[in-house]
């Protein structure tokens, strides 16, 4: 069972998130699970064929309809310094996924993956700030909200929202303060 205890340390750094050696990291994947542009795309270059060899197999046994909106599953990470990688699927806004509900639930799937798994440390990027289409001011204050509204599990200690370029990072650090 999860148990409500304190609230971890939440922050935003803007780099790659490939290189953060915390427990989990977690990627702004697709339905498919296999791979795509992007931070998902540089979280596959940088993680080898291992995990793309057990994304498939996630998908295969668990989502043989791809992985829904705003879920999120757990892998190993193969070469990258974190120890998990958490996939979720953001909505896409140019699909006509415009529902923020949907995107909180992509960070507060993730942070219940990371309880699962016992993961203190979790990296997040901006889930659907890319490709996905939406606004990154939109996707800081839906992210802040809903890791803070999380049921934080017993150990989470760091939230961390690890930032690609300066307009990014400035979203998120107005979305925190
Ligand atoms: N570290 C941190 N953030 C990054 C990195 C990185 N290495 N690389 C990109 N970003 P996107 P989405 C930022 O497009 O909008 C993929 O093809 C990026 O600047 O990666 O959820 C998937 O397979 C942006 O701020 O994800 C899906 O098909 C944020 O990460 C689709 O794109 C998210 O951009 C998902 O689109």
């Amino acid at each position: 069972m999860t148990r409500r205890t304190g609230a971890p340390r939440i922050e935003a750094v803007e780099g790659d998130i490939t290189a953060q050696a915390l427990d989990a990291i977690v990627n702004a994947a697709n339905s498919s699970l296999l791979g795509g542009g992007g931070v998902d795309g540089a979280i596959h270059a940088a993680a080898g064929p291992a995990l793309l060899a057990e994304c498939r197999e996630v998908r295969r046994t668990a989502y043989p309809q791809g992985l829904p909106v705003g879920a999120a599953v757990a892998t190993a990470a193969g070469d990258l310094p974190a120890r998990w990688v958490i996939h979720t699927v953001g909505p896409n806004r140019h699909a006509g996924q415009t529902d923020p509900a949907l995107l909180a639930a992509c960070f507060t799937s993730s942070l219940a993956e990371a309880a699962r798994i016992g993961a203190a440390s979790v990296a997040f990027p901006a889930v659907s700030a890319g490709v996905y289409g939406w606004d990154a001011d939109e996707v800081a204050g839906i992210a802040v909200e809903a890791v803070r509204g999380a049921a934080h599990h017993e150990g989470l200690e760091l939230v961390r929202f690890v930032l690609f370029g300066a307009r990014t990072y400035a979203a998120f650090t107005r979305a925190l303060s």
